[in-house]
C-alpha cells in the first residue's frame, strides 16, 4: 500500500504487484531474479482505494512500490511529511532489489536519467550520476580544513561513497566506519561498486552498530575529524540529530578536531536546521559553520552541511589549509585506491563558495554562526 494525497484526506492505495517476501539476513534471497524483474511501467497503480481519515500527515511508505506515482505510472515519486506538498520523481526502467532489514526497507531501482538510485524508506540516499556531490563535499569540506588528519570516523555512510572520499587523503592512517544497518553496505557491495569501493582501502574498520553506543565506548580526543552521513531524522537516523549524540562527538574529537553532518535543506528545514547550530553553539567551542551544495535528486535540489570545531587549535572552514589537489597527486604517486578515480564535484573555489549563504538564510542564520559571516 502507499498514500496519496487527494484533496480530501490521505487515501490508501493497495498494489497488485508480484509478491516477493524480504528477508532479514542481507542479500541472500532478496536480490529480485532477472526474470522476475517487472518494467515499472507495467505495475498496476490503485487497484483499489480505500479513504483514511484527514490526519493530514503521509506515515512513511512501506515498500519500494509504494512510491509509484499513480499519475505518472512507471514513476518513482519521493513523498515524505519532511517535504510536504512536493514529490520529486524518477522514471523507473526496473528494479534490481527489495528488501526490508532490522531497520528499514531498502531498495534499489534502475532509472531512466540517473543510473541506479538507493533507496531507504522511501527516501533517495544517492544516484549514480549524482552522488559524487554529496560525497565528496561532506568529505573534503572537513578535512581540507585541518592539516594532516590520521583518524577518522565516519558515522552512517554504509554505501562506502564517504570512505572513497577519505581514503583519498594520505596523511589519513585510520579509517572508523560505524553503520547500522548491514543490508545497507551488502547492497552497496553488489549493486553500487564505484560507491562500495571505499571499503577496499585497509585503512578502513567497518562496525556494524548504533553510532551512539559506538562513540560512547570511544576514548576521549580519538579523532581529528568525524564525518556524519545519515540519512534524514526519522527513523534509524532519529538519535543522530539529537543533543547527547553531538556531546558524545564532541568528546570522541581531539582539540581542534572538527565534525561535519548531513544538515538537510535551507529551503524546506530551517527550523531544522537553527536547532542543530543552536545544539552546535552550545557543544563545539571553535567555530560553527553551515555549508550547502547543489544536489539534483535531494529535496529542493540541494544539501547542507553543518561544520564545527572544538576548542583548541582554530579552524577556518572557509578557507581550506590541506588542497585535495596535493593529496591527489601524492595519492598517484603512491598508487593509494584514491588514485583510480578522479574527483568530479569538489575544488577549492567550490570549498570556499559553499559557505557563501543566500540573504533569506544569513538572516535566519547569521548572528549563530562563528566566526560571523561577514
Ligand atoms: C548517502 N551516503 C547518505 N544522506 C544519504 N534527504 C541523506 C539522504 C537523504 C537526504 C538527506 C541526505
Amino acid at each position: 500500500m502507499w498514500w496519496e494525497w487527494l484533496g480530501v484526506g490521505w487515501v490508501m492505495a493497495e498494489l497488485e504487484v508480484p509478491a516477493k517476501r524480504a528477508r532479514n539476513d542481507g542479500l541472500d534471497g532478496d536480490v529480485v531474479d532477472e526474470e522476475e524483474l517487472v518494467p515499472a511501467s507495467d505495475v498496476t497503480n490503485a487497484a483499489s482505494l480505500i479513504s483514511h481519515e484527514n490526519d493530514g500527515v503521509a506515515p512513511a511508505p512501506s515498500t519500494a512500490r509504494a512510491n509509484l506515482s499513480s499519475i505518472m505510472p512507471g514513476w518513482f515519486s519521493e513523498v515524505s511529511p519532511m517535504w510536504p506538498g512536493e514529490a520529486h520523481s524518477l522514471k523507473v526502467e526496473k528494479f534490481l532489489f527489495e528488501g526490508k532489514s532490522d531497520f528499514q526497507d531498502v531498495v534499489v531501482f534502475e532509472s531512466a536519467t540517473y543510473g541506479r538510485v538507493l533507496v531507504l524508506d522511501g527516501v533517495i540516499q544517492l544516484t549514480q550520476r549524482d552522488e559524487c556531490a554529496y560525497q565528496e563535499m561532506i568529505t573534503h569540506l572537513p578535512l581540507c580544513s585541518i592539516a594532516n588528519p590520521k583518524k577518522v570516523l565516519v558515522i552512517g555512510g554504509g554505501d562506502g561513497g564517504v570512505l572513497r572520499e577519505v581514503s583519498r587523503h594520505i596523511s589519513i592512517e585510520q579509517i572508523d566506519i560505524c553503520e547500522i544497518d548491514k543490508m545497507v553496505v551488502d547492497v552497496a557491495k553488489e549493486f553500487f561498486p564505484d560507491v562500495s569501493i571505499g571499503f577496499d582501502d585497509p585503512r578502513v574498520n567497518l562496525h556494524i552498530g548504533d553510532g551512539v553506543a559506538f562513540l560512547r565506548d570511544v576514548p576521549e580526543g580519538t579523532y581529528d575529524a568525524i564525518i556524519v552521513d545519515s540519512s534524514d531524522p526519522v527513523g534509524p537516523a532519529q538519535a543522530l540529530f539529537e543533543r547527547p549524540f553531538y556531546q558524545a562527538v564532541a568528546r570522541a574529537l581531539r582539540p581542534g578536531g572538527v565534525v561535519c553532518t548531513q544538515a538537510e535543506s535551507l529551503w524546506l528545514h530551517m527550523p531544522t536546521i537553527k536547532e542543530i547550530v543552536t545544539v552546535c553553539r552550545h557543544t563545539f567551542k571553535g567555530s560553527v559553520n553551515y555549508a550547502w551544495t547543489s544536489m539534483p535528486t535531494y529535496p529542493s535540489g540541494c544539501i547542507g552541511f553543518m561544520l564545527c570545531s572544538t576548542e583548541g587549535p582554530p579552524v577556518d572552514f572557509r578557507h581550506p589549509i590541506n588542497p585535495i589537489s596535493q593529496q591527489q597527486q601524492l595519492a598517484g604517486e603512491q598508487e593509494k585506491p584514491s588514485s583510480r578515480l578522479p574527483l568530479k564535484y569538489y575544488n577549492s573555489t567550490v570549498h570556499t563558495a559553499a559557505f557563501s549563504l543566500p540573504q533569506f538564510a544569513m538572516d535566519n542564520l547569521e548572528s549563530m554562526l562563528t566566526p560571523p559571516l561577514s
